[in-house]
């Protein structure tokens, strides 16, 4: 049987972003959080067969849209990546977004505003359209906060490491300059992901109970590895360097780890509220970041960041997943 998926491809500042608007699975759930347990459970072969090899690629990151579960909203957004269904993906919203308006998918209730529900909440986005193409996409992202500050682990290439955990729609290790390691500059992308892929498991072997979300318990764990180190350009306030997946380096400067990151410079008093923290990613494009708000979760100080972004719409795509295919569902090398 031939199962066939018509896509929109774009990129977000580098980073690929497949929104695949026709073949989407009928989802049980009261919100996108259970629409994502669902998919998961049942029809997670249609996110291998697209994301991964030989019809994705390692970095290889999209979405399907869902009408809303609260009719206040425009609609719901489901991401599939090489690395599973992630709660909240920034670079995926702005692409999916950018793409959605653009090509006519998307019609918000109110022009210039998209309430669009994530598995990790409501994202509210703003955006603008000059000569019919989305020039930027600015979204305030869910709560993020600093969920660990000073932890250890042993790195079998660089030795002992210190790093600090925060929370942006996924937890994540952040590993800024020390001793034993100068910064992501003095590293090539395949080094950092070999030297990340290490620290991901040993970390949540570590410390297997401490990163859950305070408010939602299905999010659990440190997904991604947050690398720092020198701006290439005097406009940055900071580079990175994310891994995801198995060998993924994000092209773009990532948006729930820049809000993640802000958490963590609000929380040692390096960032206030409303200043602008451009985020320059490991191929040197960019976003901008500010502090919306100042806020807690449970007893926990937090931020709702925004993120300011910029995608371009690429291709046209039908893609057919044939049972009869050996590689239906992908596979990984
Ligand atoms: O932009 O949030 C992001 C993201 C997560 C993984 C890749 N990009």
């Amino acid at each position: 049987m031939n199962h066939t998926f018509k896509c929109i491809d774009g990129h977000t500042c580098g980073n690929p972003v497949r929104v695949v608007t026709t073949g989407a699975p009928v989802l049980k759930g009261r919100n996108m959080s259970e629409k994502r347990a669902h998919f998961l459970k049942e029809f997670d072969w249609i996110r291998t067969g697209l994301m991964f090899e030989p019809r994705g690629h390692d970095m290889m990151s999209g979405c399907f849209f869902y009408p809303p579960s609260d009719p206040e909203n425009d609609l719901g957004i489901l991401f599939i990546e090489t690395s599973g269904c992630l709660p909240m993906c920034g670079h995926g919203t702005i692409g999916a977004m950018t793409i959605g308006l653009q090509e006519g998918l998307i019609v918000p209730k109110t022009p210039g505003v998209i309430r669009l529900e994530t598995p990790a909440g409501l994202v509210i986005v703003r955006y603008q359209i000059k000569a019919g193409k989305v020039e930027w996409v600015r979204f305030t992202n869910v709560k993020s906060y600093l969920a660990g500050q000073d932890l250890e682990v042993e790195s079998s290439y660089l030795g002992r490491l210190s790093f600090d955990v925060a929370y942006g729609g996924n937890f994540y290790a952040i590993f800024d300059p020390q001793e034993n390691f100068r910064g992501l500059q003095d590293y090539k992308a395949s080094e950092l992901i070999l030297m990340a892929r290490e620290l991901r498991e040993r970390i949540n072997e570590k410390y297997p109970s401490h990163f859950i979300h305070l408010e939602d318990a299905t999010i659990i764990g440190v997904s991604h590895i947050l690398w720092t180190g020198n701006p290439l350009s005097e406009k940055a306030t900071a580079r990175n360097a994310v891994f995801y997946g198995d060998k993924a380096i994000d092209r773009s400067p990532c948006g729930t780890g820049t809000s993640a990151r802000m958490a963590q410079w609000h929380f040692k008093g390096k960032l206030k509220k409303g200043a602008p923290f451009i985020h320059e990613s490991f191929i040197g494009s960019t976003f901008i970041g500010s502090i919306e708000e100042e806020t807690t979760i449970g007893e926990y100080p937090a931020i709702i960041p925004s993120i300011q972004g910029w995608a371009k719409v690429y291709g046209y795509n039908t893609i057919t997943i044939d049972d009869e295919d050996p590689f239906c569902h992908g596979f990984q090398v």
